[in-house]
């Protein structure tokens, strides 16, 4: 199923004529404030985040998995999916794939569907927490840092053909995360784990191409329990500067300890030009791939502000790569896809309005007061008719969720897929 420019506008036409007013009475405030408002909605429809192929289907626990019915069950679906929500929120256009899950048969049609939907090819990901069928060795007692050198070289080998992938496709850098660390006190010599994985990321890096990024994500627990190999930004910024100019930090927002002050973070990598990548979620505990924006919205904004900040002041940073890594256990994965991307954007928008001038005056001044009040208006501020209006010039629906429902696509995609397709992966 693919949702038609016509067929938005139709649904739009219904609440065109409130959104003007939203927009016109929004855009005469912050017009009397000194902001650039068609700057700022110009901003939002250039940001693209790419969705993962493995969010598009019912995730689960180790409890149980609930189905979603009509959920892809192939590259071409998932390429689909990815292509609504694109046509809906303008937001989407780039999909990241998971390898050996997402492997294309035939390279020349798959460019050609996702070109068909807008969509770029974004980070390959490579999967060496689980064995694949008929693999020589076994990944449970880790990867890249395994003690078995013939394990070693088959996660490395695995990770350059992910590459091979992703060349075909036009993708333009690998993300590695790996499960690898250990359940128990003494199962592990941390020095040697943390060794054996900078040689094989160094390999890997050797085989990258000249134009590729390598993302090095990290995550303080799980699978694994007792410790993990690259368990922080630091280890992850070491490993990086070990591989050289090409390799990045990347930042998951679910894979930090609670509390831990991601903004800082994302300030201190761009400072040292090391912020590669990010993947969105949120979470109460830990990696809850939540919905963005629905436990801590205030956290989202405060690193998006530094994120704009680094954007705007640190050139010696590349431009990150933006993803949305969530999994959906009781959602239509679509629509809390749609409610991510609103999410994302609207902590953006808020960053783009604060006054960074006047900010930097109240801290030179230390007015802590001042400073505070500064974020703190930037962030009540409802900045959902920009949402709708950069959408609008897109040729987006105003109101995606709404306009997904009434053009009733789960059904659709039911009726083409049948109730109970499953989505390949975990
Ligand atoms: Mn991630």
């Amino acid at each position: 199923m693919q949702i038609s420019k016509e067929q938005i506008q139709l649904v739009n036409k219904k609440v065109e004529a409130g959104h003007e007013s939203q927009f016109n009475f929004l855009a005469q405030t912050l017009d009397s404030k000194g902001v650039d408002v068609n700057a700022v909605v110009k901003k939002l429809a250039d940001f693209q985040v790419a969705i993962p192929s493995w969010a598009l289907g019912a995730g689960g626990t180790r409890f149980g998995r609930f189905s979603y019915f009509g959920e892809p069950s192939n590259l071409e679906q998932k390429i689909n999916d990815v292509g609504i929500i694109h046509s809906l929120t303008q937001t989407a256009g780039a999909i990241s794939l998971h390898i050996p899950w997402d492997v294309p048969e035939d390279y020349n049609a798959i460019k050609e569907l996702a070109a068909a939907n807008h969509l770029v090819f974004d980070a390959v990901n490579s999967n060496t927490f689980q064995d694949q069928k008929d693999a020589k060795e076994s990944y449970k007692y880790g990867s890249l840092s395994n003690v078995n050198k013939g394990v070693r070289d088959q996660a490395v080998q695995h990770n350059i053909d992910v590459v091979e992938i992703g060349e075909k496709l036009g993708s333009k850098s690998l993300t590695v995360w790996l499960a690898d660390g250990s359940n128990f006190p003494g199962q592990n010599n941390f020095q040697t784990a943390f060794q054996y994985t900078e040689d094989s990321l160094k390999e890997i890096y050797t085989s990258l191409p000249e134009d590729w990024k390598m993302f090095i994500e990290y995550k303080p627990y799980e699978p694994n329990f007792y410790s993990t190999v690259i368990q922080d930004w630091g280890t992850s910024f070491m490993l990086a500067n070990a591989c050289g100019d090409k390799a990045y930090t990347l930042v998951d927002l679910g894979h930090h300890l609670p509390n831990t002050n991601i903004e800082q973070i994302v300030a201190t990598l761009m400072m040292k030009g090391k912020l590669g990548g990010f993947h969105f979620n949120d979470s109460k505990y830990g990696d809850d791939d939540s919905t963005v924006g629905s436990v801590k919205p205030y956290s989202l904004f405060l690193i998006f502000n530094e994120l704009v900040y680094g954007m705007k002041n640190n050139p010696q940073n590349p431009y990150p790569a933006w993803m949305i890594d969530a999994s959906h256990n009781i959602k239509d994965p679509l629509e809390d896809l749609i409610q991510s991307l609103e999410a994302i954007q609207e902590a953006y928008a808020k960053a783009l309005l604060v006054d960074q001038k006047a900010l930097k005056e109240a801290q030179l001044a230390n007015d802590v007061v001042v400073c505070q009040e500064l974020l703190q208006e930037a962030y009540r501020t409802d900045v959902r008719p920009l949402l709708r209006e950069a959408r609008l010039k897109s040729g987006g629906a105003l109101h995606p969720i709404t306009a997904y429902r009434s053009l009733q696509v789960r059904e659709s995609l039911i009726e083409e897929r049948g109730k109970y397709a499953v989505a390949s992966g975990l």
